[in-house]
Parts: C-alpha cells; sequence; structure tokens
C-alpha cells in the first residue's frame, strides 16, 4: 500500500502533467517544493514510514513527465540529504535540502546568465525555439548590461511556447519578429546566434529539447551560425554514464489535431513526441553556470558533479 500523500503534492503532479506548470527548471522547482510540503505535512509515526513517505511522493512526481532529468536530480538532491535518527531531524533535513535546492536553482540561472550575455554583442539579432528560463536568464543579463538586441522566435507547435518567450522578450525591451516553425530556414540568415534550453544533457553531450531543436541546430549549422544551449548542471543527466538512455516523452494526438480533422482524413496514424535529441557536432557551447562548455567535454563536468550512481533513493 501506498502512504497518503500530501494533496498539495499530488496537485503539483497533476499540473505537471498537464503541463499548467511546464520547463524543466520551473518543474524542478515546483517538485522541490511539493516534497517540502510534504516533509513539513507529515505526521508519520516511525522514521521507516517518513522515509517511505517521501519515497512515495518522489515517485509520483516522477510519473508525471519523463524527459526532463532536472526533476528526478531535484528528488536525488533532496532525499540523499534526508538524514537522521528520529522523525524530527529527517522532517529537517529534507526541509533544509529542499530549500537549499531551490536556492541553488535560482543562483544557478543567474550566474549561467552571466556567461552567456558574454556572447552577445550590440545589435545581434537571436534566433529563439520554445520557451526556456535558462535562455532567458542570458538575454535579461544582456538587456541589464544595455546591450540592444532583436528576436526572431519560432511559435513552437503543438503548444506554441514561443508565445511566452515572445512576450517575456518584448516586456524586457527586445523587439520580437513571431514566425512559424517551418520559416526558421529563412530567418536563419537574420540571425547572429540560436539560443535554446534544454530538458536533458548526454553524457556524449546530446542535448535533448523541444522537438524540432534538432532541425534547427542542423540548419544552424550549415550556415555557420552558432547555435547555444543554456543549461545550467541540473540538466545533466548522471544515468547516461552508465549508458541509460532519456525517454523521449510522447504526448496526445489530440496537441496536434481534432477527432474530427481527424475523421475527415480517415486511417492515419498520428504522432507527437515532445522532444529530441541534438547530436552534440551540432552544438556550439553548452552555457553552464560552471562555465561554457564545448559538448563533448560535459561528461567531465558530469562525473565531477554526480560522480558513481547509486541505487535510486525512491527505491524500496
Ligand atoms: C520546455 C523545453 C525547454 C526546456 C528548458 O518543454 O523544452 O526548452 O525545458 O527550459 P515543455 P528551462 O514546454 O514541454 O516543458 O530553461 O526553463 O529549464
Amino acid at each position: 500500500d501506498e502512504p497518503d500523500l500530501h494533496p498539495e503534492l499530488v496537485e503539483t503532479a497533476t499540473a505537471i502533467a498537464e503541463m499548467e506548470v511546464r520547463g524543466a527548471a520551473t518543474i524542478a522547482d515546483a517538485a522541490a517544493r511539493a516534497l517540502e510540503k510534504q516533509a513539513q505535512a507529515s505526521d508519520a509515526a516511525t522514521p521507516v514510514a517518513f522515509r517511505e513517505e517521501l519515497a512515495a511522493g518522489a515517485r509520483r512526481l516522477l510519473d508525471t513527465r519523463p524527459t526532463a532529468v532536472s526533476l528526478p536530480n531535484s528528488l536525488r538532491y533532496i532525499l540523499r540529504r534526508t538524514d537522521g535518527d528520529t522523525v524530527e531531524e529527517l522532517r529537517n533535513a529534507a526541509i533544509a535540502g529542499a530549500q537549499e535546492f531551490r536556492d541553488r536553482l535560482e543562483s544557478a540561472q543567474d550566474d549561467l546568465g552571466a556567461i552567456g550575455a558574454n556572447r552577445l554583442q550590440d545589435g545581434d539579432t537571436i534566433l529563439f525555439h520554445c520557451h526556456s528560463t535558462d535562455v532567458l536568464s542570458c538575454i535579461r543579463t544582456a538587456r541589464e548590461q544595455g546591450t540592444a538586441l532583436s528576436a526572431i522566435v519560432k511559435e513552437t507547435r503543438p503548444r506554441k511556447q514561443g508565445h511566452i518567450t515572445a512576450q517575456q522578450l518584448q516586456e524586457i525591451g527586445v523587439p520580437v519578429t513571431l514566425i512559424v516553425d517551418g520559416a526558421a530556414g529563412r530567418y536563419l540568415d537574420e540571425a547572429d546566434h540560436v539560443f535554446v534550453g534544454a530538458d536533458s544533457v548526454t553524457a556524449d553531450g546530446s542535448v535533448v529539447n523541444k522537438i524540432g531543436t534538432r532541425q534547427l541546430a542542423v540548419t544552424a549549422r550549415e550556415r555557420d551560425t552558432p547555435i547555444v544551449v543554456a543549461a545550467q548542471t541540473v540538466k545533466l543527466d548522471p544515468t547516461t554514464l552508465s549508458g541509460h538512455t532519456v525517454e523521449i516523452e510522447m504526448r496526445d494526438e489530440q496537441e496536434v489535431i481534432s477527432s474530427s480533422e481527424r475523421n475527415a482524413i480517415g486511417d492515419i496514424t498520428v504522432e507527437n513526441p515532445a522532444f529530441d535529441v541534438t547530436p552534440p557536432r551540432y552544438v556550439d557551447a553548452i552555457v553552464t553556470e560552471r562555465g561554457q562548455f564545448p559538448p563533448e567535454s560535459i561528461v567531465f563536468l558530469m562525473r565531477e558533479l554526480f560522480g558513481e550512481q547509486a541505487m535510486e533513493p525512491w527505491e524500496a
């Protein structure tokens, strides 16, 4: 039997699954907050019961979306710090771990932004795909330094996260041209950089991000337009060090086509992968809070930060 989960944790899990809370960093932050709530409110009678409750909460959160590694990394961070001999000690450790994780997430994003901003010069035009808070941090820092920038934003079908990027860019004084995804090749001629985020970065330096990133990166490489990935180290997937692969989330076909449109066409298959994998040869740099790396060398940072993987802390 699964232990009782706090209603706020269950709500958070639903919000992540339904993409009301979305984007890798935001998901990690929400998951940490949910686990903290569970720890605070727990009335577990024994340390064993307390640990089992937190592990069950973590499993519930993990069950929402499979691709962004920031989610398991958030849960690993907290559960591996949940040490103590009494329920109160465990509770305090879990709360402190969650708060520390969220603080680090925020300061990593600031530090990454300062590094990414160094790549940008006055008058540059940047092409964007999807919506990434790590990418926006680079642009925000450049704007605070007085750098004039302009933006070309792909709408990013089917969920149109490009609209969020467009709004946030124009709020910080970056003029935006919104284009359909298929127009990216044409507008790359006007772009000095392509900036994208990441949901996961694998040990070989491949970048898992919103579907369409790979096609954009291949086209950008063909034109020698630098493609920069803004990804704080919570996006590094330690399980890929031991050969595990990243699961690409397949979402509902209703995001792509309505039932009536589909029925009018006839017997077809509709597929809706949410992410794709861009091989390292198409990526110029991965910007993290620890500096900027060529994708092929990210494995050294991954080893330093995560080391050997023990058993997952939510496993029984
Ligand atoms: C969002 C997406 C973003 C990354 C990085 O996908 O692919 O590029 O998550 O975002 P979805 P951030 O909308 O399906 O969650 O930099 O904010 O972590």
